[in-house]
């Protein structure tokens, strides 16, 4: 394995010591050493990948270096258009360095989530003229990959290092923001869930959200398919949710997001309350931190979420940080199921339980349970 401090020296002896991105599980120790030994000018945790793309291109505008974007390949999506339109030598020519966890690989086990996504990543980036590597697990091989990276670079060439499971050691950050918040997501989702009518449904985000949403599911004996489970697709889950109310006009629909989700695709609040669903209710379980990749920190408790709903138009609005004031708001959520698009930021901390398990029945068979559900 590579030290992270190994390879964050390395690339500083290249010059390169920008860094901007969206973390990952895989990238988890490589993250914190990042956030640990720069200051918040020289790593910056983005809304989403195709921003820090852009954050990289200002960056050597102002600059002339080369910035590096880290993220998970799940992220390859967000980046396709900067790359292809701003950074890509038929266009401005702009040198980045991407470091992209490799979830899915071929012949690794993983979630149905990262399989097809695991399977396409290097094709995507032969596809955009991207030339990679997969990072070494030997010291010296990877410094020498570096240097290769980093000459691609002085052609202002955009050049990536995939990462595979298991490449960094570990370290453990040491600069944890910590807050008193005392509510846990798991308590705080069993709260929403147990409030909902028979008929309501659920759209939770990705990561640990749907995933404590379907272990309370089954701790309660109860079936899942009142949940959609958007295991994949990160910050849509609001617009899957928004597509389901607008034409299931007599069932009431919770979004179950989280904050760093959320701010992904955050111009997706203003589409939910410009189309004023009455029967909609987008609950934000905010921890501000990316929870279920390694608790890095997100905006999200820095910013005033509520704030931004009520400012693009939903109807009602509200923020709560204890379980009492939850309970209490939910009671009156109750009474009020056509009065959407509602606002509901649930202030919580951070961590999850150790032994949460992930669901055990499919993606299509949580569609079609869902859709089946929808019809009734
Ligand atoms: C496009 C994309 N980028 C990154 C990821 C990796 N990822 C999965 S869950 C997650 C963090 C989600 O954070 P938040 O929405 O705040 O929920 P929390 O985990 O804190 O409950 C990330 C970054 C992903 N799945 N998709």
């Amino acid at each position: 394995m590579i030290s992270p401090e190994f390879f964050v020296e390395t690339l500083g002896k290249h010059g390169i010591d920008f860094f901007a991105g969206v973390p990952d599980s895989l990238l988890k120790n490589i993250c914190a050493y990042i956030a640990d030994h720069s200051d918040s000018s020289h790593n910056i945790i983005t809304a989403n990948e195709g921003a820090a793309i852009g954050l990289a291109a200002g960056y050597h505008l102002a600059t002339g270096k080369a910035g590096v974007v880290y993220m998970q390949n799940s992220g390859e999506g967000n980046i396709i258009n900067p790359l292809a339109s701003l950074t890509d030598k038929e266009v401005y020519n702009i040198p980045v360095l991407l470091v992209i966890g490799w979830r899915g690989r071929p012949g690794v086990h993983d979630e149905p989530q990262h399989v097809k996504q695991g399977k396409v990543t290097t094709g995507l980036l032969d596809v955009m003229g991207i030339s990679y590597e997969v990072l070494s697990k030997e010291e010296d091989q990877a410094a020498s990959q570096i240097a290769k990276a980093a000459d691609a670079l002085k052609r202002n060439e955009v050049y990536a290092l995939v990462i595979e499971k298991d490449t960094f050691s570990e370290y453990k950050l040491q600069n944890i923001e910590t807050n008193d918040l005392t509510m846990t997501r798991e308590e705080a989702i069993q709260a929403v869930a147990k409030a909902l009518a028979p008929t309501d449904v659920i759209v939770s985000t990705t990561g640990m959200i749907s995933r404590e949403l379907f272990e309370a599911r089954a701790a309660w004996g109860q079936g899942h398919e009142k949940d959609f489970l958007t295991v994949g697709s990160m910050g849509h889950a609001s617009q899957i949710a928004l597509g389901i109310a607008l034409n299931k006009k007599d069932r009431r629909v919770w979004c179950f997001d989280g904050d760093g989700a959320t701010i992904m695709h955050m111009g997706s609040m203003a589409i939910v309350a410009s189309k004023r669903p009455a029967n909609y209710v987008h609950v934000v379980f905010n921890n501000g931190a990316h929870d279920s990749v390694g608790g890095q920190p997100t905006v999200g408790l820095k910013i005033n979420l509520p704030a931004v709903a009520q400012a693009v138009g939903y109807s009602s609005v509200y923020s709560v940080s204890t379980v009492e004031e939850l309970k209490s708001r939910l009671t009156v959520l109750s009474s009020q199921s056509n009065d959407g698009p509602i606002f509901l930021e649930v202030k919580v901390k951070k961590g999850n339980r150790k032994d949460l398990g992930r669901p055990t029945t499919t993606p299509i068979e949580n569609k079609q349970a869902f859709m089946n559900n929808l019809k009734n």
